[in-house]
């Protein structure tokens, strides 16, 4: 009788004890929504990236993590540079976002806006898949996000609506469209365009209008925007930047969830991140790139230029390069060139 009356006690505390942990987690509720701000919704790779991540983490959480779609960057009245700062301070919950608009707060990231760096699909794989990727997350950690996993925007074309553009001479003055860092302005000035920086949701009326002659931005943002219709009427394909995605969530919401939940969040961004990629790439991997004959039938001219053309590019952007290396950091640099050279 008395060994059973202590069992039962003993039952008692351990049931006590077992709710210390939830009392805690109750202190720090999960929110019924989590916002992930975006610049482009589903109709493009970048936002179904965004939805396949929210719609992973909802349906492996069983819905204790319900995740609301922001595109347009709607939550920071649509100012694309300003949304890493809001991150960060909470205004914001989790992004998918492009490194292009967070290297004002972050210059590391500029890397993947030098002029001509990434000659293939493989190069950019192998800085985000390897020590570049890692030293770049562990530099995220420190400017006050939590990183998770890479997407991709993509090649950014240059299209306008004035010429074919096959050498430097023939962007000449043309006013382009240019967004994020400093650091376009200073390629696109090298070339002898006229860059003015804008957000994407200013861009396109001012394409419309004529106020602007052209713009750089990946082929599946260009057919899925329907850039043709804004007078944008010559492509020319010179890969001369892409830009990846990055996956990240704010650190005290991260805080906040249970380690088996922080788990799933970053597995289902992996997920996600990986399909992203595949959505982003399509039309362009395939024998003959089919993406571009659709482009081509919208009654665009598509101009791909030969290597001697391309050179040209390389040659007269090769300073901004130089001086980009040494405020991104030398030794960052250096190591994308090596793990670039030494690509599979
Ligand atoms: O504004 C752009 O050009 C876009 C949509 O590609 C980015 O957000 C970097």
């Amino acid at each position: 009788m008395k060994l059973r009356r202590t069992l039962v006690g003993l039952l008692a505390a351990v049931a006590t004890l077992g709710a210390v942990p939830t009392a805690a987690v109750a202190e720090t509720p999960y929110k019924s929504e989590y916002r992930l701000s975006l610049v482009l919704g589903t109709a493009f790779p970048w936002g179904k990236g965004g939805q396949i991540w929210a719609d992973l983490v909802k349906e492996r959480t069983k819905g204790r993590i319900n995740i609301k779609l922001y595109p347009g960057v709607s939550l920071i009245q649509g100012d694309q540079t300003r949304e890493f700062s809001a991150l960060r301070q909470g205004v914001i919950d989790m992004a998918v976002g492009s490194t292009i608009n967070w290297s004002p707060q972050v210059r590391q990231l500029n890397l993947f806006s030098m002029p001509f760096l990434m000659p293939d699909y493989a190069a950019m794989d192998a800085l985000t898949q390897g020590e570049v990727g890692k030293q770049m997350f562990a530099t995220l950690d420190k400017a006050g996000v939590v990183p998770l996993a890479w997407g991709e925007n993509g090649y950014r074309e240059l299209s306008n609506s004035k010429r074919p553009v096959r050498t430097p001479a023939d962007l000449k003055g043309m006013k382009i469209r240019v967004v994020g860092s400093p650091l376009f302005l200073d390629t696109f000035t090298a070339l002898g365009a006229n860059p003015t920086q804008m957000s994407w949701a200013d861009a396109q009326p001012a394409f419309a209008s004529g106020a602007v002659d052209g713009q750089e931005n990946p082929l599946s943002i260009f057919t899925a925007a329907k850039l043709h219709n804004v007078a944008q009427k010559n492509i020319t394909l010179w890969g001369y930047v892409a830009d990846p995605l990055i996956f990240v969530v704010n650190k005290e919401v991260w805080a906040s969830w249970t380690p088996a939940d922080q788990a799933i969040v970053r597995q289902a961004a992996l997920d996600a991140g990986k399909q992203e990629i595949e959505i982003a790439r399509k039309g362009l991997i395939e024998p003959g790139q089919p993406l571009l004959k659709d482009i081509a039938a919208l009654g665009v001219t598509v101009t791909q230029l030969t290597p001697a053309e391309r050179e040209a590019f390389v040659k007269a952007t090769r300073p901004v390069y130089e001086k980009w290396k040494k405020t991104i950091g030398a030794d960052l640099v250096t190591t994308a060139e090596k793990a670039i050279a030494a690509r599979k």
